[in-house]
């Protein structure tokens, strides 16, 4: 807790599931930092702030801030919309993340490739270009914790476009993380297996019986149980990586090897 005291953290995609728990995670962790959340849903992330900084006795300041990682003109004014005490910022967790629909190729919509990838994958690079000039700033410190997914590791039919989303950012990570080796920034990478979350929610359309049917049988990872290791990881001596870290349930072992209760 001592290594993250202090500490200013910008978490994307704050407001729901694996990105939320991270958010209270950190404050629970150690209350004694800055924690900056980000999404499109404003309203979600101010009551989320609220119950943070209620939480931790007000010892944890709490930033909620509109963010559309899609959107490069957003992205580009993020840092200079921020206070400016709020701008040195020591760890960037890009968590922001979506899958639309099962299609197969030939019959995605454009729009459904579009958003996975200008949210997936460009989103997280620009993220990752705004955040790296106030690593570099303060002598090459600082973490950037990319969330991937069991799905870049191994594709599956009918999701062709998010796992080649979620294989970019592994690439990306990785050609990073080889850039910054004179330096002190880590470079971490975490890929969920199945978490119960909003996101099969999102990726049916809003359809809850649909989503659910995703989850019937299995015993699905808790957005907890991600957060911890993305704290976890944070609160390394810095010269301590977790590079790359494959996290399933019990009951898992790969995205179609996936054992139900009959
Ligand atoms: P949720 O749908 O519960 O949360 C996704 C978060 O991303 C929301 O806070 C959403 O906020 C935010 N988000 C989506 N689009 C944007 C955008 N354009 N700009 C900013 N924020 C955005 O799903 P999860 O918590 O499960 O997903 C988090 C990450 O984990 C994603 O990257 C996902 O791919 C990854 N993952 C999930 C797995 C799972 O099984 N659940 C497994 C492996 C990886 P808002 O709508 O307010 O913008
Ligand atoms: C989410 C995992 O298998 O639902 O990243 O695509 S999967």
């Amino acid at each position: 807790a001592a290594r993250l005291g202090g500490k200013t953290i910008l978490i994307t995609g704050a407001s729901s599931g694996i990105g939320r728990s991270i958010a209270i995670e950190f404050s629970r962790t150690s209350p004694d930092i800055k924690l900056i959340l980000a999404a499109r849903r404003e309203e979600t992330l101010k009551e989320l702030a609220q119950s943070i900084k209620a939480e931790s006795g007000g010892q944890t300041k709490v930033l909620p801030v509109r963010l559309d990682v899609s959107s490069p003109s957003n992205v580009n004014g993020f840092i200079n919309r921020l206070p400016e005490d709020w701008r040195d910022i020591d760890v960037l967790v890009n968590n922001a993340g979506l899958v639309k629909g099962v299609d197969k190729v030939g019959e995605i919509a454009e729009e459904d490739i579009n958003i996975m990838m200008s949210t997936n994958v460009t989103g997280l690079i620009n993220m990752t270009q705004k955040i790296l000039p106030i690593f570099h700033a303060r002598g090459g410190r600082g973490d950037v914790i990319n969330v991937g997914s069991v799905a870049g590791r191994e594709p599956y039919a009918g999701g062709s476009i998010y796992c080649a989303s979620k294989a970019a950012v592994r690439s990306f990570t990785e050609s990073l993380r080889r850039e910054l080796i004179a330096t002190r920034i880590r470079v971490i990478e975490v890929d969920p297996g199945q978490v119960e979350t909003e996101f099969s929610l999102v990726r049916f359309g809003g359809d809850k019986s649909k989503a659910d049917a995703i989850y019937a049988g299995c015993e699905p990872l808790t957005p907890e149980d991600i957060a911890e290791i993305v704290v976890f990881a944070a609160g390394r001596r810095e010269n301590v990586v977790l590079a790359d870290t494959l996290v399933y349930p019990s009951h898992q072992a790969g995205v179609s090897a996936m054992h139900r209760r009959t």
